[in-house]
C-alpha cells in the first residue's frame, strides 16, 4: 500500500510499478563515474571503448546529486581501482583480453585503474565533496571488498537510488548484490550508461523485468519530481 502522506515518504514513478520510499533511509549510490572510464586514455579506452557514450549521463546524475545535497540525503561514490602494488588486483583481471595498456601500466592520465592516480579519481561535474563518502572497490560490485554494507547499516539505509557507469557491469553487479542484501534499488535510467548503447538498454531491462527482479527503474525526471525540495523538510535532515 503506498502512503505518500508521512512526510519522509514519497513515491517514484518507476518501471514495472510506483515505488514508495522512505527519503530518511535513502541514499544516492554513483557508481564509478572516474576519468578512467569517462575519458580518452583511461582504462575504458584501453579495453577498445568509445568513452565518448558515457558523457550523456552526467548531466542527469549531477541534478540528482544537487537535490540530494539539497535535502541533506547521504551520497555515496564509488571507485573501482587498485593499490599500486596492485595486491588485491587478481591475475585473472589483469590478464584478461588485449587491452592497448594493462591495469597498473602508466597511460595519459598515471597508471590504470591505480588508486590515487589522476585516472582514478571522479570526473570535476560530480566531484565529492569532503562531507560524502567514497568507497573505493577492487571488483564490479560495489559491496565485494568493501565497506559499503557497514556504512549503509550505520546510517540506518534502506533504498538506493543508483546511477552510474556502465549500466550492465558496475551498475548492474552493485544492484544485484544489493537486492540480495535486501535493499530496494532504484535504477535512474538516463544516469547511467554504457559504451555499448544495446547493453545499457537490456541492463535497464534486465533489472525491472519479472515484477521487478532486481528492483525499479525510473528516469532522472521522476526521481527529481519525488524528492523533498530542500533541506528545510522537517525529519529529513540527517543528524
Ligand atoms: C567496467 C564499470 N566496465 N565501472 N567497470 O569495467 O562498469
Amino acid at each position: 500500500m503506498l502512503n505518500s502522506s508521512k512526510p519522509t515518504l514519497g513515491v517514484i514513478s518507476a518501471e514495472p510499478g510506483p515505488i514508495e520510499l522512505d527519503w530518511s533511509a535513502t541514499a544516492l549510490v554513483i557508481i564509478d563515474m572516474q576519468r578512467d572510464f569517462m575519458e580518452p586514455g583511461g582504462f575504458g579506452e584501453t579495453l577498445g571503448n568509445d568513452v565518448s557514450q558515457l558523457a550523456r549521463a552526467v548531466k542527469p546524475i549531477g541534478a540528482v546529486l544537487k537535490a540530494a545535497r539539497d535535502t541533506g540525503m547521504l551520497v555515496i561514490h564509488t571507485r573501482e581501482g587498485h593499490l599500486p602494488d596492485l595486491s588485491d588486483a587478481p591475475p585473472a583481471k589483469v590478464e584478461r583480453g588485449a587491452p592497448s595498456l594493462r591495469i597498473g601500466d602508466p597511460g595519459p592520465m598515471g597508471r590504470i585503474l591505480i588508486r590515487g592516480e589522476a585516472g582514478h579519481d571522479i570526473i570535476p561535474e560530480l566531484y565529492p565533496l569532503d562531507s560524502e563518502i567514497v568507497i573505493d572497490k577492487p571488483g564490479k560490485g560495489a559491496f565485494y571488498a568493501t565497506e559499503l554494507i557497514d556504512v549503509l547499516e550505520k546510517y540506518g539505509i534502506e533504498n538506493l537510488l543508483v546511477c552510474g557507469v556502465t549500466t550492465e557491469v558496475c551498475v548492474n553487479t552493485t544492484v544485484r548484490e544489493a537486492n540480495d542484501r535486501g535493499y530496494r534499488c532504484v535504477v535512474i535510467s538516463d544516469g547511467c550508461a554504457s559504451y555499448f548503447p544495446e547493453f545499457h538498454e537490456m541492463g535497464l531491462k534486465m533489472i525491472k523485468a519479472q515484477g521487478g527482479i532486481f528492483g525499479w527503474v525510473a528516469s532522472s525526471a521522476a526521481v527529481l519530481e519525488a524528492m523533498p525540495s530542500s533541506r528545510s523538510t522537517p525529519c529529513w535532515a540527517r543528524p
